[in-house]
């Protein structure tokens, strides 16, 4: 029993709705591309969970953000994909893969076969547990990785009004949903063992102005510091954490944040991996020449960087690398992907974009106090990153060609002085 397609996306994110339009616009025909998902929803653009669906007016809802909103373009609900003749099995787990035989077995038994396979499985939340602390799964304990994760926060975060929170997690997840959660009117607490937020990117002096900015709002920081374990009221609810160090927070409720891994299990022992991800030629090929990977779980070459293999759980980077696999699978003389890797972040009424690496020397410009700063890092003698709160889209844009084209920097000083006209001028 099965049925068989042309071209198979296992996945249904972010970067398996980037990879529908491209196949619809490359001419896909009707019946020949099926994405396989395992949750209930045509795909989302995931980084308004953190953001506009925790808004306590006006919040997101779907349809509203299904794929490809995000990147200003069409918005593919149920109804597109059933009048481009794309089959969008939803609510349904690939349970095993065999990449010799160019099949797949899904958790309802059908056998799936295909003859291009894209892998786009993105990645899961780290439990606390894998770090051997036990009852996150009390029900005021909250990750967030996908819609349901999302509804359950909400809920969770309505019953709790002027009540405390406590953020595990100084990283991306901690900081946009600390924001979320003290808009709400929640009292919160962050908690993590780094010496400053967004270790893995911000330089102590920029995750200084973030943190003053929080603590403007009400969130306090606990620094360097790890939960140990959970204080359970009669219910079996939260009611406090307990640290490292036997400092007590009460709780009425905990968000988790505390990292992803990739999903790459299904194919573990039959393709490469690197760096914790399926690994990719410049074309998104796998070690297996009818198998392609996209979005967090692939590791890609970035040209930028002389093709050094990364793996960036970002947006932009899902996107592209999505839409590349298809020209490369619809177009076969299409080349390599040159990706110019872009996070960003908003959070209460702040914004900022990053272009690059963070390597090599930082140097901050700009007014730190008025909120309009930045920084660039420069490694060996030209920059190789740029990181920009509360700039225009020009400026945005400015900043990212001089990382593209890493423009060369004979004085310092000078850098410093010019802030962010340096970029204009390159
Ligand atoms: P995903 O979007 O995670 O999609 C993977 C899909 O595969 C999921 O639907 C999953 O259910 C499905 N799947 C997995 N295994 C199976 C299986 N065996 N069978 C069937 N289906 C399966 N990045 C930014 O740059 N900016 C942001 O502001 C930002 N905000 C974010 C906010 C949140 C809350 C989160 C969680 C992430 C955010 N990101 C952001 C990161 C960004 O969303 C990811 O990089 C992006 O979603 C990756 O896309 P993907 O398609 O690779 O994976
Ligand atoms: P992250 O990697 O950004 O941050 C993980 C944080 O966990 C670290 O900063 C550290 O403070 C903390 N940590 C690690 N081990 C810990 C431990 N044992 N106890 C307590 N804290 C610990 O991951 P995240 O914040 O969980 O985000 C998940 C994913 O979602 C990432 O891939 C991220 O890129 C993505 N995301 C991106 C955005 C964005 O780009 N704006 C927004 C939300 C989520
Ligand atoms: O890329 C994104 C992002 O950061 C969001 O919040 O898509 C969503 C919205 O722009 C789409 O609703």
């Amino acid at each position: 029993m099965g049925r068989a397609f042309v071209y198979v996306i296992v996945g249904g994110g972010v970067a398996a709705g980037y990879a529908a339009l491209e196949f619809a616009r490359r001419g896909v025909a009707h019946g020949e591309l099926c994405i396989i998902s395992e949750e209930s929803v045509a795909p989302y653009e995931r980084p308004a969970l953190s953001k506009g669906y925790l808004l306590p007016e006006a919040p997101a809802r779907l349809p509203a953000f299904h794929t490809c909103v995000g990147a200003n373009d069409e918005r593919l609900t149920q109804k597109w994909y059933k009048e481009n003749g794309i089959e969008l099995v939803l609510g349904t787990r690939v349970k095993s893969a065999d990449v010799r035989r160019k099949t797949l077995i899904t958790a309802t038994g059908e056998t799936i076969s295909y003859k291009i396979l894209i892998i786009a499985t993105g990645a899961r939340a780290l439990k606390l547990e894998e770090f051997g602390v036990r009852g996150s799964d009390a029900e005021n304990v909250c990750y967030l990785r996908n819609l349901a994760d999302a509804n359950r926060l909400v809920g969770v975060m309505q019953n709790c009004s002027g009540g405390n929170a406590v953020v595990i997690g100084g990283g991306y997840v901690g900081m946009e949903c600390a924001a979320a959660l003290a808009t709400n009117r929640i009292k919160v607490t962050m908690v993590f063992p780094e010496a400053h937020c967004m270790a893995r990117l911000f330089t102590p002096k920029i995750a200084e102005f973030y943190e003053n900015y929080y603590n403007s709002k009400g969130v306090e920081f606990i620094k360097g510091n790890v939960l140990t374990s959970f204080e359970n009221d009669s219910d079996g609810k939260v009611k406090a954490v307990i640290l490292k160090d036997g400092t007590r927070l009460p709780a009425d409720m905990v968000v988790v944040g505390i990292g992803i891994r990739p999903n790459t299990g299904l194919f573990e022992g039959q393709l490469h991996l690197e760096k914790g991800g399926i690994k990719v030629n410049g074309r998104m090929q796998t070690s297996n020449a009818s198998v392609y990977a996209v979005g967090d779980v692939a590791a890609f070459p970035v040209k930028l960087f002389g093709n050094e293999i990364r793996r960036l759980e970002h947006v932009d980077s899902a996107r592209r690398t999505a839409r590349h696999a298809v020209a490369v699978i619809m177009a076969p003389t299409t080349g390599d992907l040159d990706y110019l890797p872009f996070f960003y972040s908003r959070v209460f009424t702040l914004s900022w974009q990053f272009y690059g690496d963070n390597i090599g020397e930082a140097i901050h410009y700009g007014d730190f106090s008025s909120g309009r700063f930045g920084a660039y890092w420069i490694y060996k003698g030209v920059i190789v990153g740029a990181f920009l709160e509360g700039g225009s889209r020009d400026d945005y844009e400015a900043i990212a060609n001089a990382v593209r084209l890493k423009a060369t920097v004979k004085d310092i000083p000078e850098l410093k002085r010019a802030g962010i006209e340096f970029a204009f001028r390159v």
